[in-house]
């Protein structure tokens, strides 16, 4: 059995962080762990806040030992960590114990949240996480902040993006142009474009732009399929596009969970695409 793992925080509603991780782990029919750095709660008597639980050092010092050293995961990512201990630990876990890959997803922003989280945070990431990293899978506002480079709206925003935090000393980019670029007049209307950069080469990765206002956990669900395919030996390049295909088809069954938040769903290729909702394909 293939065994990843998620270092990432739980999403109490189940459409984003270590749920979806899991969720995604499964369909590629791998055996997922989970070390939680963090509970995040969404309060409806309170238009969906959001709040913030972080777990104390020592309990997550405690499951990355079990992971890490207890398990031993083919490949790893992180999603949002919350603290400056959670980097730390995460980097000292990862660089320590030979993973076949480790997927940083630099979870900056949670879009019902709409403003930056933890932006102290920012600069550990970029230092400690980034030169672990096979690959780095940041939206346009995480690949902003990762590289300095400002206002992207175009591929050649992206570019310009990637290459600089590849000079920081991750192996690979993804920076995921989605829906936002597409708004921006960056992308062809329904088209969903990333770019890809592996330190030498430029690949632009394009599928359909699913039109669904329901995206929860399409960041989570990404890079987790990513660090599924690097687990089961895909090159990186096969396990960006598996997880593309895979993030489309996820986002034509999205649905949504009540009036502030709609998930994808991870077990929509069982389903298949053509049998998506009408106006989703
Ligand atoms: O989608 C970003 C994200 C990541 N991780 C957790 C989250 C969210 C957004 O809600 O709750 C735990």
């Amino acid at each position: 059995m293939i065994k990843v793992a998620t270092i990432a925080g739980s999403d109490a509603s189940g459409g984003a962080g270590l749920e979806a991780d899991l969720k995604t782990f499964e369909e590629f029919g791998l055996y997922g762990m989970a070390a939680v750095t963090l509970i995040a709660t969404m309060d409806p008597n309170n238009g969906w806040a959001h709040g913030v639980f972080p777990i104390g050092e020592a309990a997550l010092r405690a499951q990355l030992e079990t992971v890490f050293r207890g398990v031993g995961p083919a490949a790893v990512k992180s999603g949002m960590l919350g603290s400056g201990y959670a980097v730390d630990l995460c980097a000292e876990f990862i660089a320590g114990c030979g993973v076949r890959g480790y997927v940083l997803d630099p979870v900056m922003v949670c879009k019902g949240a709409g403003e930056a989280l933890n932006p102290e945070l920012n600069a550990a990431i970029g230092e400690k996480l980034l030169p672990l990293a096979r690959v780095v899978t940041p939206n346009l506002f995480e690949a902003e902040q990762l590289s300095g480079v400002k206002n992207i709206v175009d591929v050649e925003g992206m570019k310009a993006a990637a290459k600089a935090i590849c000079d920081r000393g991750a192996r690979a980019v993804f920076v995921k142009g989605g829906a936002k670029l597409a708004a921006c007049g960056g992308a062809a209307r329904g088209r969903a474009v990333d770019v890809l950069f592996d330190g030498a080469r430029f690949e632009l990765v394009e599928g359909p732009l699913v039109d669904t206002r329901w995206t929860h956990g399409a960041g989570c669900t990404t890079a987790a399929a990513m660090c599924a395919g690097l687990a089961a030996g895909l090159s990186l390049m096969e396990a960006v596009r598996a997880a593309k295909v895979f993030v489309a088809l996820s986002l034509s069954h999205s649905f949504a969970l009540n009036e502030w938040v709609g998930p994808g769903n991870p077990s929509a290729w069982r389903v298949g695409f053509l049998n998506a909702k009408p106006g989703m394909r």
